[in-house]
């Protein structure tokens, strides 16, 4: 369901009953509520966005290397947004979305080794504007399919020319090959006419067990290879 798409369901709903000026009148003070939040989601999430751009930065003056490989952002679509709200049973409000849904705002930080994870995830919670909110750690405690992965919601706040505003931003850490990982899971998931079968699941376990032990070694390899300097430790 695109904007365009509800946009002409409800010209058409409307226009019997109002003159066409009319109708684009009513339809854009509709949707500004929802437009103006998407917006204040899309400030959090790039001001969550440079937080990491800027710790990647300084941790790579410092250590040598980058803990960082990527950093994915993502809006969630209208349609996802529905859909959520009608799966957790939530009014379809502007309020009710800020309120319910934790994960608008997406932004997802790829990094080298798993306690590359933790170090970056303790640098970003000791910052006096991010909140933790819930914290979720898929990589101590995998799902049982073998996602792993570490959650944070956060609330931060965003300054606008007449208000602060706090929102919230979901935060996912990843190695890359719990990415690589997750990646293939979702896409399989999502093929509608492709079964996940138990010895797909199986299998999707098994290599995902496979990542966990290829982190653990490259991890390793890194540490054997590094002097204490290059060797990153947890911010006190
Ligand atoms: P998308 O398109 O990535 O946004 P909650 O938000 O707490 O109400 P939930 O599902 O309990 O809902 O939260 P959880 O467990 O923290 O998972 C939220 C997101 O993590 C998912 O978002 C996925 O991105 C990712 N995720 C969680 N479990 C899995 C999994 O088993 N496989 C894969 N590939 N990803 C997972 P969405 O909304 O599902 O999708």
């Amino acid at each position: 369901m695109s904007s365009d798409f509800t946009r002409q369901m409800l010209e058409q709903l409307l226009l019997p009953h109002f003159s066409k000026s009319d109708v684009q009148e009513r339809i854009h003070a509709y949707a500004h509520p929802y437009r103006e939040l998407i917006a204040y989601y899309r400030c959090a999430m790039m001001h969550v966005e440079t937080k990491f751009n800027i710790l990647d930065e300084e941790l790579s003056l410092e250590y040598d290397r980058n803990p960082i490989e990527s950093i994915k952002t993502r809006l969630k679509s209208l349609e996802s947004i529905v859909d959520k709200a009608i799966r957790k049973q939530v009014p379809l409000t502007v309020e009710s979305i800020e309120q319910n849904l934790n994960d608008v705002a997406g932004v997802r930080v790829i990094c080298s080794h798993p306690s590359d994870i933790y170090t970056l995830a303790d640098a970003f919670l000791k910052q006096d504007d991010i909140t933790l909110i819930e914290k979720k750690d898929y990589i101590a405690n995998p799902k049982p399919n073998g996602y792993r992965s570490l959650h944070l919601i956060v609330e931060t706040p965003i300054f606008l020319h007449d208000k602060k505003k706090m929102m919230k931003v979901e935060v996912q850490f990843r190695t890359i090959s719990m990415d690589w990982w997750a990646s293939l899971e979702h896409k399989i998931r999502y093929k509608k006419d492709v079964e996940i079968t138990p010895e797909i699941a199986q299998e999707l376990y098994d290599c995902a067990e496979m990542s966990a032990e290829l982190d653990k070694r490259m991890e390793t390899i890194q540490s054997t290879v590094s002097d204490d300097k290059d060797t990153l430790k947890n911010p006190t």
